[in-house]
């Protein structure tokens, strides 16, 4: 079941609403197979034939961008694309590089990077783009450099929706940490600022006591989980914005005394997390649909590399089964808004 609809039919005022620069026309889900497209070769493509863009995850191995893959590879069979996936084993700062430099000898048309680092790509992403190569980020941005950035909600809302859950389920007083992804993703740590503003301005019970980092490695994050419960024995609620830091840290808990009393929440899977509310560790978490994020952004890829945009404000075109888009400020697209998972509506969903 795909999210878009099934969201619009349990519960549309159940979404957030965040002022969205998009305009989904239709959400009738794709019944075309993910395709196994993966293809090293280094001819150069041929206009509207042989278009090869090359998929740069954060990481390899995170369901997440498994999910996202799926979704840009079912775009780029619609298109007649041919992709091929590439990305380090781990999320580390600088370890995308060479992959963007190879995608350039290899001359690809475009390149969809979810960005470890804000800046430490740009010098790579620069020289992509002089050699005639569309870098399109999704999930975490590299604002300084890329032609245009598929958001997968907006910032604000993203921290919103997490203060949210954390006030909830500390009863809006005590202490919360947040167990982030890497130090330098540039998503996640756009969400924490905010999210300390939020809580500044409107949570003053709330303290924060530490933002740890478990670098979307699921040993590490389960090992800072372990390490948040013993300094901080008053914890309530631990906020992870990242599927792997999430599922690792309900793991630990599922299994400790702190069961039932630090809660568990932040941005994770269904599929991933369904276990941890149904055995009662977490009680809601948010998200995306990484599908339609990976979906839209081979779709914007394409109409950037065809011409049909140029990646400028108010720029709009067709993205398959998603409908219409139109590109808002600062060269970005947005995907819609993200979406509260608890135990009464878990069942719904599928990825
Ligand atoms: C992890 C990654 C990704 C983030 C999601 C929520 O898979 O850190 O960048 O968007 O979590």
């Amino acid at each position: 079941m795909k999210f878009t609809k099934t969201a619009a039919v349990l519960s549309a005022a159940a979404l957030v609403v965040l002022g969205a620069c998009t305009t989904p026309t239709s959400t009738t889900p794709s019944s075309a197979p993910a395709p196994s497209t993966s293809d090293g070769g280094s001819s150069a493509p041929a206009a509207g034939g042989d278009l090869k863009f090359t998929i740069l995850p954060k990481n390899l191995g995170n369901p997440y961008f498994e999910t996202s893959t799926k979704g840009a590879e079912a775009a780029a069979a619609e298109l007649g694309v041919t992709t091929e996936l590439v990305g380090p084993a781990e999320a580390a700062a600088d370890a995308q590089v060479q992959y963007i430099e190879t995608a350039t000898q290899q001359k690809v048309a475009a390149i969809e990077l979810s960005a470890n680092d804000q800046t430490a790509l740009c010098d790579s992403v620069k020289a992509a783009q002089a050699a005639g190569v569309k870098v399109v980020t999704f999930d975490s941005d590299a604002p300084g450099c890329r032609d245009l950035f598929i958001n997968q909600a907006t910032a604000e809302g993203i921290a919103k929706v997490l203060v949210e859950m954390a006030a909830d389920q500390s009863g809006d007083a005590g202490e919360i940490a947040i167990l982030s992804a890497t130090a330098n993703a540039t998503n996640q740590n756009a969400w924490i600022e905010l999210m300390k503003t939020e809580l500044t301005a409107s949570h003053p019970n709330i303290k924060l006591v530490e933002v740890a980092y478990g670098d979307d490695q699921d040993q590490k994050s389960f090992d800072e989980t372990q390490a948040l419960l013993q300094k901080y024995p008053d914890l309530k609620v631990i906020v992870a914005p990242t599927t792997v830091g999430i599922a690792a840290a309900a793991r630990y808990i599922s299994t400790s005394e702190a069961k039932g009393k630090v809660w568990v929440t932040g941005l994770g899977t269904p599929n991933d997390m369904r276990s941890y509310v149904e055995d009662g560790t977490v009680k809601e978490f948010a998200l995306w649909n990484p599908e339609d994020l990976g979906y839209l952004t081979t779709y914007a890829a394409k109409a950037l590399v065809d011409g049909t945009i140029t990646g400028a404000e108010g720029d709009k075109f067709e993205a398959g089964k998603l409908g219409e888009y139109t590109v808002g400020a600062d060269n970005t697209v947005l995907l819609g808004d993200p979406y509260k998972f608890n135990a009464d509506n878990i069942g719904n969903f599928n990825f």
